[in-house]
C-alpha cells in the first residue's frame, strides 16, 4: 500500500463495504469519520487514538480479513 502524504485515507473501518474517511496526524493521531451513504457527507468526527508516531509510521490495511480495516503502527518505517 503506498501511503499518501497528506495523511488521508479512505478504507472501510466498520465492515458495510463503504470506504470510510481516516485522516492521520503528522504526529500519529487517528481520526475517522464514518461513510454515511450521503456524499459529501460524513459522520461526525470520532476520535480514535495517538499513535505519538510519524505518520510514515502507521499503516492502514484490513490486516486479519475481517473486512474492516485495522490501524497498524509499524515504527520500522519511520525514517530516522
Ligand atoms: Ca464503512
Ligand atoms: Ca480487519
Amino acid at each position: 500500500m503506498i501511503y499518501p502524504g497528506d495523511g488521508s485515507n479512505y478504507c472501510d473501518m466498520d465492515g458495510d463495504h463503504y470506504a470510510d474517511y481516516i485522516w492521520v496526524g503528522p504526529t500519529g493521531s487517528i481520526d475517522i469519520y464514518i461513510n454515511i451513504k450521503n456524499a459529501p457527507h460524513w459522520s461526525n468526527h470520532i476520535g480514535v487514538a495517538n499513535l505519538n508516531l510519524p505518520r510514515e509510521g502507521i499503516r492502514i490495511a484490513d490486516l486479519d480479513g475481517d473486512g474492516k480495516c485495522d490501524v497498524s503502527p509499524c515504527r520500522h518505517l519511520v525514517p530516522k
